[in-house]
């Protein structure tokens, strides 16, 4: 085979940058930029994508044949079984718990989507009747969404960086490092307002992240940092709110005929005072009304929300609190406004092709909260068509509703990546039979039953559609083999589904679910991936009006009905945003600091650290601290120290933060060798 050029897109983070390939016989000669190709290339300064590419393409850690447990669940013994066997074995499993049990014994174990194996498995579950699918979507971007789309009518709700805006509030999100927030600001639009724009910039983190490595731009050098107490966030945003009410700094034509519910959001913040919003966050009255005047005046104004506000304990009112922000102000749908609503490119509706698709099924085995695990305590998830990570820990701990028999776990290493490790380990050893696919060997592979070798999205072909609501979708085509006999997930999935007597919701081969995905743009597979390549969405942005709300009641609904009747509070409650930040997570004599964390700049989640590329990159597990906290405890930077809670030990190395809060300990987040316990801060 002649030298090829193909362009492919890396999925680490939201920028999505284009990457050229060149490819001879089966390997990969190089990958770099794309730049000039006409595609998105915004690339992070460490120019992880290519290395990440290559790294995984040729580690010689790969699986690359499916494996059965021999020895007791975690005693690392395999037998080396054929693909026959492996998809047997599992389907005689769903089949015997489905006809003993039901349907819903059987849980979906999911992670981050990547390519289409996200929808296949999500396809799966409906098609075989259970409720059961669970995600990362409880700390990665649902919140946002769902907050949106109560508020807005809309998941698509995007800052319009080409305005470009005049204030610009980066809030719980390391966009230098991951590549932006939830509501579109990428780091490189980011940047271009500070330089065009000079547009003030209001950043919300503990931590003095940077802002633009190339420049030695910090959040310190920002116009606002504010560093408030961790996890309080939803109680600052009610005290923005409050401020921008009582000083009337919104208009009250806008407010009159464009929203609903604002006299219940005056009641609601007549119900508490700044010094407790200030006592509560840490964060200076003066600092609080001073910025919330600038956010509410200095317009268009835009919000960018990162991980930190997902992962909180109130994390959709705390986000619902942001959208109220976003309302008051008329900041989304109108002339003046940071936020539009974003129309992506007309592919097959991922949400169609997962549960759409299957309304006779999902008649007979409904996605219900009744019929889900979790379902009576996360009533919203269940509703858009997921389980939270520790509805399922939970279940299996407590059989509260009843312990699950089979997970099947695609692209995800929960071992490290859910909260409270030990728990998630003794949960997922509760499986009589757990399935995990996988590129390499994990934590969460070292205690499954059946472990099957999967293609990486580069060695086969896919769509891109995810986070979907950057509204963009990409052809990710095959550039080399897998290794071994690895498959891609669809293609297992696809398979397993002709073994249970699901043969009608799937297809010949998964090539086929390709043409389905892009045949509403009028392309086949082969066209979309030879000549488009790259679609996005577009805006729907009118200069003349306000462009309207998708919602019951065609306006913003700053309370919501649709909330409260699905039992849900329809405006954020201060009294309830307060009760995580009192009680058992205040300081106490034996834990006098509080521990927040953040992600590696390097590492995407908790995968890829075997890689030699990406290591060489990167500094060890690292934890920020105060000098004088430091002091305080006789550590020094380089120390590796003990990271200590009520729920367990950790050991990072230390590095100091001058203009850190004193009382605050910021860990990295996904580190974990094939024993996971060192410095894995979920344990
Ligand atoms: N404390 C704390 N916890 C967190 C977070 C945090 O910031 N702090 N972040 C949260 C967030 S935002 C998220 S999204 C979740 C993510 O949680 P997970 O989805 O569990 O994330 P990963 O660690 O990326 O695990 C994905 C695994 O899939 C494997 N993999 C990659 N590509 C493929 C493929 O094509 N097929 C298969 N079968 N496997 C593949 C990788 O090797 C990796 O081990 O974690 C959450 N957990
Ligand atoms: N390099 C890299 N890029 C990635 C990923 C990766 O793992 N590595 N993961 C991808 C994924 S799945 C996601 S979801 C995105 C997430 O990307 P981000 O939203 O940027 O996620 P985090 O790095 O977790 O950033 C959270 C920030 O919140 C701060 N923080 C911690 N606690 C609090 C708090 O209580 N309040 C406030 N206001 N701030 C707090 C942390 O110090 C940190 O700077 O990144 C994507 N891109
Ligand atoms: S991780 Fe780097 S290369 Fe990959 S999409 Fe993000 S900015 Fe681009
Ligand atoms: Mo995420």
């Amino acid at each position: 085979m002649p030298v090829q050029e193909y362009i492919t897109f890396c999925h680490i983070c939201p920028n999505h940058c284009a990457l050229k390939a060149i490819v001879e016989d089966n390997k990969i000669l190089e990958v770099k930029a794309a730049g000039g190709s006409g595609f998105p290339v915004h690339m992070c300064s460490v120019q992880k994508g290519p290395d990440h590419l290559i790294g995984t393409v040729e580690s010689s850690d790969r699986l690359t044949r499916p494996l059965k447990r021999k020895g007791e669940k975690g005693e690392g013994l395999w037998e080396e079984i054929s693909w026959d066997e492996a998809l047997d074995t599992i389907a005689a499993k769903l089949i015997q718990v489905r006809d003993e049990y039901g349907p819903e014994y059987v849980v979906m174990v999911l992670g981050e989507p990547k390519g289409l194996e996200f929808a296949f498995g999500q396809r799966f579950a409906s098609a075989f009747g259970t409720p059961n699918v669970i995600t990362p979507g409880n700390y990665c971007g649902v919140q946002n969404t769902e907050s949106l789309r109560y508020t807005f009518g809309s998941r698509y709700i995007m800052a319009r960086m080409d305005a470009p805006p005049k204030t610009i509030v980066i809030w719980g999100a390391n966009l230098a490092h991951t590549g932006g927030t939830f509501s579109n600001i990428g780091r490189y639009d980011f940047n271009r307002a500070l330089v065009s724009n000079d547009a003030k910039v209001v950043v919300i983190d503990p931590k003095d992240i940077e802002l633009w490595p190339e420049k030695g731009m910090h959040a310190s050098d920002a116009d606002y940092w504010i560093r408030p107490r961790p996890n309080s966030d939803g109680v600052l945003a009610m005290g923005f709110v409050k401020v921008i009410v009582e000083e009337g700094l919104y208009d009250p034509d806008y407010i009159r005929e464009w929203t609903v519910g604002f006299e219940e959001v005056q009641r609601e913040v007549a119900t508490f005072t700044l010094e407790e919003v200030e006592e509560l966050t840490w964060v200076p009255k003066e600092l609080i009304q001073e910025v919330a005047r600038v956010y509410a005046t200095e317009k268009p104004s835009v919000i960018g929300s990162g991980n930190a506000l997902e992962g909180s304990t109130q994390a959709f009112q705390t986000l619902r609190a942001i959208c109220l922000m976003r309302g008051i102000t008329g900041s989304v749908n109108t002339p003046d406004g940071g936020h539009v609503d974003m129309i992506p490119p007309n592919y097959y509706p991922p949400g169609r092709f997962m549960i759409g698709d299957m309304a006779e099924r999902l008649k007979e085995f409904p996605r219900s909260p009744e019929r889900t695990i979790g379902g009576g305590v996360f009533q919203l998830s269940s509703r858009f068509g997921y389980v939270p990570t520790q509805g399922l820990v939970s279940a299996l701990l407590t059989g509260d509703p009843y312990v699950p028999k089979v997970g099947l776990a695609f692209v995800t290493n929960p071992l490290l990546t859910y909260p409270d490790s030990l728990a998630t380990e003794e949960a997922f050893r509760k499986f009589e039979m757990l399935v995990v696919s996988e590129l390499f060997p994990t934590a969460t592979t070292n205690i499954a039953d059946i472990v099957l070798p999967a293609a990486f999205m580069h060695e086969h072909d896919t769509v891109a559609y995810w986070p979907a609501w950057f509204a963009n979708f990409r052809a990710n085509r095959k550039l080399v083999d897998p290794p071994g006999e690895a498959w891609s997930d669809m293609r297992m999935i696809n398979e397993l589904a002709k073994r249970v007597g699901l043969e009608e919701y799937f297809w010949d081969n998964e090539e086929e679910a390709l043409d389905y995905m892009v045949e509403p743009l009028g392309y086949s597979w082969r066209h979309f991936r030879d000549e488009v390549i790259y679609l996005h969405g577009k805006s729907a942005y009118d200069p003349e009006k306000v462009a309207g709300y998708n919602t019951r009641s065609g306006k913003v609904e700053l309370s919501c009905a649709g909330l409260a009747k699905a039992g849900v509070d329809p405006i954020p409650r201060f009294a309830k945003l307060k009760e995580p930040l009192t009680g058992k997570f205040d300081f106490t004599e034996e834990f006098p600091l509080m521990m927040t964390n953040y992600k590696s700049e390097i590492f995407m989640l908790s995968g890829y650290r075997n890689l030699g590329l990406l290591k060489d990159k990167s500094l060890p597990p690292t934890v920020y601290m105060n000098p004088a906290t430091a002091q305080e405890y006789g550590l020094a930077e380089g120390d590796w120290i003990y990271i200590e809670t009520y729920k367990g030990r950790i050991k990072q190395q230390l590095a100091l933060q001058p203009n850190m809060d004193p009382r605050v300990v910021n860990v990295e987040f996904g580190w974990g060798d094939y024993g996971f316990k060192d410095a894995n801060m979920n344990l």
